[in-house]
């Protein structure tokens, strides 16, 4: 891809839109374009339509949405649906409508059904029911993936989707009500060793399966993809590893020094019990993750810590 490409970071401050402008920026890209949530509302049709029409745009990577843990997308699962879907109707056919020759829209592993095989190749999408936790997520993204596919086939532009495993990082969401687990985890267990609380509360049973993907390494397929002039199709992106909340726990717990007892609460939501991606179909191609697991871990507590400990410094001073 042109180093002079002028491109829209949708999202920009979020976890996945920050990691996209750090690569971008890291690699040479000098055209880069964001709006904040006040500048420019992705929901508002008008406000989108204008933006497109002026801003002479080559590429959008469309990073915006409305996402969140396993409680946030189960009791909110209208503002899910209806943001999201507003977002990609209004971004992806304003780009197309303003000639954007090049897309990539960022969607998520929970697209897949309940009950997916293992690992999961990207064929298997609609084969069978979604997790009901999420379902409303999953179908809103599944729309934008669709809507992508739909456009390059019936306009010829050249939208790609791809896929992310369950993600981490910088600018992750702490707050727990909305947070996924491990950032929930980071914090709670951060928490329990400063009050040295006894034990520390996992939600489910801990036997569910995950993977964690680096949003730094995602930032980095985006880029491989968009230089491999990559124009159509869905792509897993992931490690190819997966690892029980349990142990997920356990790693955290070591990680931060909390040494208390882990307690599991069953009251509250497995979700599904797997999603392993295949993620054969980029390695194919020669992108592979590189961000270990616990360094990932240990460097993301390194940013909590920076970040969340000086904001409760000032208001506890
Ligand atoms: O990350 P998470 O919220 O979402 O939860 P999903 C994953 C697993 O961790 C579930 C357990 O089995 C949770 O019950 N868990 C344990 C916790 N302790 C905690 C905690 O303190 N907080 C949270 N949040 N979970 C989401 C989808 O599914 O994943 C989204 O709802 C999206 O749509 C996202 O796809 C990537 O992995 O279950």
């Amino acid at each position: 891809m042109d180093k002079h490409a002028r491109i829209y970071v949708a999202g920009h401050r979020g976890m996945v839109g920050s990691a996209l402008v750090r690569e971008l920026n890291a690699h040479g890209y000098r055209d880069l374009v964001t709006r904040t949530h006040s500048e420019l509302d992705l929901t508002d049709q008008h406000e989108v339509n204008s933006f497109f029409h002026d801003a002479r745009i080559d590429v959008v990577l469309l990073a915006a949405a409305r996402v969140g843990g396993i409680m946030a997308n189960a009791t909110q699962p209208a503002r899910f649906l209806y943001e999201n879907l507003a977002i990609e109707t209004n971004v992806i056919h304003a780009a197309y409508r303003a000639s954007v020759a090049r897309l990539v829209f960022f969607g998520s592993s929970c697209i897949y059904p309940k009950l997916c095989p293992q690992p999961i190749r990207e064929e298997y999408l609609l084969s069978s029911a979604l997790e009901p936790t999420n379902d409303a997520y999953a179908i809103a993204k599944i729309a934008g993936l669709k809507m992508c596919n739909a456009y390059n086939s019936e306009y010829g532009t050249h939208y790609v989707s791809l896929m992310p495993t369950n993600l981490y990082g910088p600018n992750d969401n702490y707050d727990p009500r909305g947070s996924h687990v491990l950032p929930a985890l980071i914090r709670k267990a951060h928490e329990a060793k400063i009050a040295r609380a006894p034990t520390l509360t996992v939600w489910g049973t801990g036997a569910p399966r995950r993977e964690f993907l680096h949003v730094d390494d995602l930032a980095a397929a985006t880029r491989f993809l968009l230089e491999h002039d990559v124009g159509e199709g869905v792509y897993n992106v992931g490690v190819g590893e997966d690892l029980s909340i349990r142990e997920l726990a356990e790693c955290v717990a070591r990680i931060v020094d909390y040494r208390g007892e882990l307690v599991f609460d069953a009251t509250k939501p497995d979700g599904t019990p797997q999603k392993l991606l295949d993620v054969s179909r980029l390695a194919s191609m020669g992108w592979r993750a590189s961000i270990d697991l616990e360094d990932g871990i240990a460097k993301t507590y390194e940013d909590f810590c920076a970040h969340h400990c000086a904001l409760e410094a000032a208001s506890n001073g």
